[in-house]
C-alpha cells in the first residue's frame, strides 16, 4: 500500500494510510501553537504529545512547538513529514497511531531567534520540559553555576544554551513587554520536579537581574508533575516494521507500552489545556504519586538494569524471566521501598507493584537494560539513594537496597575495563574511577562514595558505607554466577 506518490509520511499521505492506522481527528494545519516543549525526544513524543493529540480536535489552540536544544536530528527527520510521526502501542494488541500535535520543530542551536520568538509569542501560554535529570544542571538542590552551559548563559543571557537559560530569556522578554508569563511545567522523572526547576530558574535569574527574579517569584507557576509510560528507544527493527505496516517511510517512528499516566499539579499562571479531558489527573498534591513512581518503578528498573547487565541479560523481559533477579526486585519493592512511601489515598502499594511487575513482563516490549543504565549518576539519587536515606534515618535495614548501587559500581568498572564509554554526564570521572578499581570493596567503594554530586551527605554515614562495601564484596567478580548467588542470599 503506498502513501500517494510521496512515499514519505506527510499530511498529503494521511488519507492513503491503511484503514487500521489511527490518525489525527483534526486537520493538523488548522491548529495553532500554544505550547513550547523543550526536549522533543521519544518520551515527549510518546507521552505528552499523545495527550495533546487527543485534545486538538476540541481545542486547536494547544498545538506544540518542539525544541531540541542541541541536535537537529528530530527536526530534520520530522519537518519533511509535516511534523507527523507514528507511534506503535505495545499491549495485548498492538496499534499504530499517527500523531499530529507537534506542528513545529526547532533546533535551538541552529534556530535560536525562532525559539526566542516562540517563547515571546503571547499565544504560547505553557512551556513544558523533558530534558532528563542532567538537563536541570543541578548540584544537589542548587543550580550548578560552574556547569559549562550555565556559566556560558550567565555571561551571555541573551543567547542561551541551557533550558534554564531559555526559560529565563523568554520570561525576561515577556516582563519587558508587559506580557503575561507562561507556566513552566517539568515533565521529567525528578521528585518535586516543579520545585527544583523553580529554584534553579530563580537562582539563575537572580544572577541575571534581581528584579526579574522577583517578578518570576511573584508571577510564574512551576507545577510539579509525574509522568509514566515505558518507552523503549527506536531501533532498526521498529523502523522496518512501521515502514512495512504503514506502506510508506517514517524517518523516526516511536514505540511505547499502552499504559500511560500523567499526574499534574493544578497550579498554572496562564491558560492551561483541559488535560483532565484527555486522561491526565489534575491534583493539588502530587508528591505521593511521584515518590511511588520514582522509587518503585524507576528504582526497580535501575536495579534490573545493573544487576541484569552483570548477569549478561539484554532486556527487562529477559531479566524478569530470571526467578532470582525478578524475585529480588519484587521483594525490594514490597519490603524495602513501599513501606517508606506515603501513598495518595487512591493508591494501594500491592496493586501498584503488581501492575509494575506485569508491565515489566509485557511480552510485546523489548526494553533494553542498557538504555535504562544510562545516566546512573543522575538517576540513582532520586530512584534508590533517597529510599536508603529514609531507611537510615528510620533505623531500617538497607542491605538489599545497597545491592543495586554496588551493581552500578561494578558495571561502571566493567564498562571502563572494556573501553566502553558510559552514557552519563560524569562519564570521564566514572571511567577513571572504574579503571582504578581493583575488586577490593574498601578502596573501590570509597572512590565512588567521594562523588559528592551522587552521594552527597549519605557518603558520610558509616552504616551506609559498611552495607555498600558488604554488597560490593557479595557480588564478587560481578559475573552471572556470583551475582545469582548474591541475589539468592536475599531470598527470604
Ligand atoms: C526508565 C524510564 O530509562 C529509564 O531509566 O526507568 O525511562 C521508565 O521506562 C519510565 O520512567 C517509565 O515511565
Amino acid at each position: 500500500m503506498a502513501c500517494g506518490s510521496t512515499r514519505r509520511l506527510s499530511e498529503l499521505s494521511l488519507a492513503s494510510l491503511p484503514a487500521a492506522v489511527i490518525r489525527p481527528a483534526y486537520e493538523p494545519a488548522r491548529t495553532r501553537i500554544g505550547i513550547v516543549h523543550i526536549g522533543a525526544g521519544a518520551f515527549h513524543r510518546a507521552h505528552q504529545a499523545v495527550y495533546i493529540d487527543d485534545l486538538l480536535a476540541d481545542r486547536p489552540d494547544w498545538a506544540i512547538c518542539g525544541v531540541s536544544l542541541h541536535s537537529a536530528d528530530v527536526s530534520n527527520a520530522l519537518m519533511p513529514q509535516d511534523g507527523l510521526y507514528t507511534l506503535l502501542l505495545l499491549g495485548q494488541e498492538t496499534r499504530l497511531r499517527v500523531i499530529g500535535s507537534i506542528r513545529e520543530l526547532l533546533c535551538a542551536r541552529e534556530e535560536q531567534p525562532a525559539v526566542l520568538a516562540r517563547l515571546a509569542d503571547p499565544a504560547v501560554r505553557l512551556v513544558t520540559l523533558t530534558i532528563t535529570e542532567k538537563g536541570y544542571c543541578l548540584a544537589g538542590e542548587d543550580l550548578d553555576t560552574a556547569h559549562p552551559d550555565i556559566a556560558h548563559d550567565l555571561a551571555a543571557p541573551e543567547t542561551p544554551r541551557s533550558a534554564i537559560g531559555y526559560l529565563v530569556a523568554g520570561l525576561r522578554t515577556r516582563r519587558r513587554l508587559g506580557m503575561n508569563p507562561y507556566t513552566v511545567l517539568s515533565c521529567d522523572n525528578l521528585a518535586d520536579n516543579g520545585h527544583r526547576l523553580r529554584r534553579a530558574v530563580l537562582q539563575y535569574a537572580q544572577h541575571v537581574d534581581p528584579r526579574l527574579a522577583d517578578w518570576i517569584d511573584a508571577k510564574v507557576a512551576f507545577p510539579c508533575s509525574m509522568v509514566d509510560s515505558i518507552t523503549p528507544a527506536t531501533d532498526d527493527a521498529l523502523r522496518e516494521r512501521i515502514n512495512a505496516e504503514l506502506g510508506c517511510e517514517d524517518a523516526w517512528p516511536i514505540q511505547r507500552e499502552t499504559y500511560t499516566q500523567w499526574v499534574i499539579e493544578d497550579r498554572f499562571c496562564n491558560d492551561r489545556p483541559p488535560f483532565e479531558r484527555v486522561g491526565a489527573t489534575m491534583s493539588h498534591d502530587i508528591a505521593g504519586y511521584d515518590r511511588a513512581k520514582l522509587r518503585l518503578l524507576n528504582g526497580a528498573h535501575s536495579s534490573l538494569a545493573y544487576l541484569g547487565s552483570l548477569m549478561e541479560l539484554e532486556t527487562v523481559g529477559d531479566a524478569m524471566q530470571q526467578p532470582q533477579l525478578a524475585g529480588f526486585v519484587e521483594r525490594l519493592m514490597r519490603h524495602a521501598i513501599a513501606p517508606a512511601i506515603v501513598l495518595p489515598a487512591d493508591m494501594r502499594a500491592d496493586t501498584y507493584i503488581d501492575a509494575i511487575l506485569a508491565r515489566f513482563r509485557n511480552p510485546a516490549i523489548r526494553h533494553r537494560l542498557s538504555q535504562i543504565a544510562w545516566d546512573g549518576s543522575q538517576k540513582l539519587p532520586v530512584r534508590l539513594l533517597s529510599t536508603i536515606g529514609d531507611a537510615l534515618a528510620a533505623g531500617k535495614p538497607i542491605d538489599a537496597l545497597c545491592l543495586p548501587i554496588a551493581a552500578w559500581m561494578h558495571y561502571v568498572g566493567r564498562q571502563a575495563r572494556h573501553g566502553v564509554a558510559l552514557v552519563d554526564p560524569l562519564n570521564d570521572t566514572l571511567s577513571a574511577i572504574g579503571l582504578a578499581c581493583t575488586g577490593q570493596a574498601q578502596g573501590d567503594v570509597d572512590a565512588f562514595l567521594a562523588l559528592d554530586a551522587v552521594f552527597g551527605p549519605l557518603a558520610h554515614q558509616a552504616r551506609f558505607g559498611e552495607a555498600l562495601r558488604a554488597a560490593y564484596a557479595r557480588l564478587g567478580e560481578a559475573t552471572p554466577t556470583p551475582v545469582s548467588r548474591a541475589l539468592a542470599a536475599f531470598d527470604a
